[in-house]
């Protein structure tokens, strides 16, 4: 979808760290009733050029944390008009948690937030969690969904680790639960490299395919 003009200057004071302008401009877009939504696709889309401009050496380490901080500053004001907007009557249960080796957490805290208020109940692991924890619990829980998160390369080993040792816990119970993977740098040779079932870049992809995978009232 083509960005206006206002979308792209807030992206790219996001993407100069502009801590100020940015919730000046959060503000002043949920004001004139903006699809919040559409506020977190633009702040992911700077945080991946604040992303960009550490891999190209011109950010360092303290722009990231900086660029998460802002971040985090803009979901607090975007997650309570997200959760008195959207109120859905989902059913399932969803494993959540980021793979091991992993401390990214922005992305699967929203993919948490919006699934719950699209009516599922999530439970989610935290970040750094090795793949026994998510056996442990998928035997305890009994999730209809798996999702597991990761945003650097080292996480796509820890993910087909974890797919690896649940498919072998459920071997013996002839369950099979659908895993999804989710992060920014994800693409369908990761999925099929780690035997995820599906991928997905956005949050908002996430909960409609899980929608589409457990059907309310099923
Ligand atoms: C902020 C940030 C950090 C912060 C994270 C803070 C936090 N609490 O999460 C800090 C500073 C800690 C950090 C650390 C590091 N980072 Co970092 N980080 C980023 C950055 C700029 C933004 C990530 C982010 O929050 N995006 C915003 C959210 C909303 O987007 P998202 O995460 O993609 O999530 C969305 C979707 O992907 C999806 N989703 C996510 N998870 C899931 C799960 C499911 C189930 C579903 C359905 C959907 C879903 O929904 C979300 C909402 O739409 C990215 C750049 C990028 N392109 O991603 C680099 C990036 C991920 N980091 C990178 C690196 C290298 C590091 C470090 C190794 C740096 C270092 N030298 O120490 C460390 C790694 C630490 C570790 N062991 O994990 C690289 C990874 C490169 C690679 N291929 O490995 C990136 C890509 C930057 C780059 N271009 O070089 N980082």
């Amino acid at each position: 979808m083509n960005k206006t003009e206002a979308q792209q200057i807030f992206i790219q004071q996001l993407l100069d760290l502009e801590e100020d302008k940015v919730l000046a401009a959060v503000y002043a877009r949920l004001e004139q009733n903006d699809d919040p939504l559409e506020i977190i696709e633009d702040a992911q889309e700077g945080m991946r050029r604040v992303g960009d401009r550490y891999e190209q050496g011109e950010y360092f380490l303290a722009a990231l944390i900086m660029a998460a901080e802002i971040f985090r500053e803009i979901m607090d004001l975007v997650q309570p008009v997200v959760e008195t907007q959207i109120s859905s009557a989902g059913s399932g249960v969803i494993l959540l948690g980021t793979v091991q080796g992993d401390i990214h957490d922005i992305g699967k805290n929203i993919i948490s937030i919006l699934s719950t208020c699209y009516g599922f109940m999530v439970h989610d692991l935290g970040v750094d969690v090795p793949p026994e924890d998510f056996v442990t619990q998928a035997e305890e829980l009994r999730p209809d969904l798996i999702g597991l998160s990761g945003l650097i390369t080292a996480s796509f080993e820890a993910m087909a680790q974890t797919i690896a040792l649940i498919r072998q816990a459920e071997a013996q119970t002839g369950r099979r639960t659908p895993i999804i993977i989710g992060g920014s740098q994800l693409d369908e040779q990761v999925c099929e490299y780690v035997r995820a079932d599906y991928w997905v870049r956005s949050a908002i992809d996430g909960v409609l395919l899980f929608q589409r995978l457990l059907p309310a009232g099923r």
